[in-house]
């Protein structure tokens, strides 16, 4: 018994310190999108006392250029504006606050329509299946790599499927991938039906009693029409083999491409029913405010950040850690 205590406290210090790192890491990754934000309100604060006009023009710019995006800039101003006219903001940490807690709700207010923060693979379910769509270049088939690892870690069986046929090199880079994280590849030769390769996939987590299945997809964009068709086939085969398949859809989205990468993403969020999104490459942006823009336009919650291209570049998205990251405490 002692034994078992002893590992169980190992355990949780280990988990302790593992989410430590993480969090040093993701605030080295969002150390320029600080340096945009944080930085530039401090510096549009300097030598001032009261709050004018003039200062939450200012203000409004930074939060433009951070990418936090024009709509939800000016919802975050309006509610700064009320409480300064209601003499509820008074001074210049007060409305420091204010817009932390603004960005902060946003976040919050879109994890609750989701579903919850962290991988909970349910019990009943076999194989849970994870779609992972978005378009080529985003990072879709690095953070399968990542994902697959991390679910691993926490203990389950993991397939992957080799969805994306359209390009050669994909199945390939795929593989590679599948070697490294030590997870078995489902795929078939450059070309075929992506509903066949997840069909075969799904029959081969059957029979291996896999418990998450991870699908890739195809990214091409210059033929939408046929990429949101293949989509919603792929989902139909899913459900008609597993119940309540795709369980999960998550959009990938860099961050580096910022409000593109926000209009890019609404032309899944009409057919692919995405759950969730994956915000990659925040690493090697200064305009990690998308995240916010993301939450408030799309209404979705951001499950998971990548924040570099090896494999435990993957950190589940906090809402607090990401404001106080980007405010520096
Ligand atoms: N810096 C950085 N690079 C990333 C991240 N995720 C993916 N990449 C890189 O983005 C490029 C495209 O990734 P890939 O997974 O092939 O995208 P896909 O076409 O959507 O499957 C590759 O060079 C990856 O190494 C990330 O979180 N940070
Ligand atoms: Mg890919």
């Amino acid at each position: 018994m002692l034994g078992l205590d002893r590992s169980i406290e190992e355990l949780q210090a280990q988990q302790a310190a593992l989410e430590q790192e993480f969090s040093a890491r993701f605030r080295r990754a969002v150390a320029a999108t600080r340096e945009s934000l944080a930085d530039r309100i401090d510096t549009v604060f300097a030598g001032r006392k009261q709050i004018d006009e003039e200062l939450l023009d200012q203000l409004e710019e930074v939060l433009i250029a951070a990418d936090i995006g024009v709509t939800t800039t000016l919802e975050i101003l309006e509610t700064v504006r009320r409480g300064v006219a209601r003499k509820q903001i008074n001074d210049l940490d007060a409305l420091k606050l204010a817009i932390k807690t603004e960005l902060l709700n946003i976040l919050q207010a879109s994890e609750r329509q989701g579903v919850a923060s962290e991988t909970t693979v349910p019990e009943n379910v076999s194989p849970y299946v994870m779609m992972i769509v978005g378009v080529n270049g985003v990072g879709k088939t690095t953070t399968i790599g990542k994902l697959a690892q991390r679910i691993k870690a926490e203990g389950n069986d993991v397939l992957i499927c080799a969805a994306d046929t359209f390009r050669a090199a994909a199945s390939d880079q795929l593989a590679i991938w599948a070697e490294r994280t030590g997870v078995p590849l489902i795929q078939q030769k450059h070309g075929t039906d992506p509903a066949a390769v997840l069909f075969d996939s799904l029959k081969a987590a059957k029979a291996r009693g896999s418990e998450v299945l991870i699908v890739d997809t195809a990214g091409r964009l210059h033929t939408k029409s046929n990429l949101m068709a293949e989509l919603e086939k792929m989902k139909r085969v899913a459900s008609r083999e597993v119940e309540g398949a795709p369980h999960e859809t998550l959009l990938v989205v860099d961050a580096v491409t910022g409000q593109n990468g926000l209009e890019q993403a609404r032309q899944f969020l009409k057919v692919a029913g995405v759950t969730g999104i994956v915000l990659t490459k925040l690493d090697g942006t200064a305009k990690g405010g998308i995240a916010v823009a993301i939450a408030k336009e799309l209404n979705l919650p951001i499950r998971y950040a990548g924040i570099g291209e090896k494999v435990d570049d993957l950190v589940v998205f906090n809402p607090q850690q990401y404001v106080d990251g980007l405010f520096g405490n």
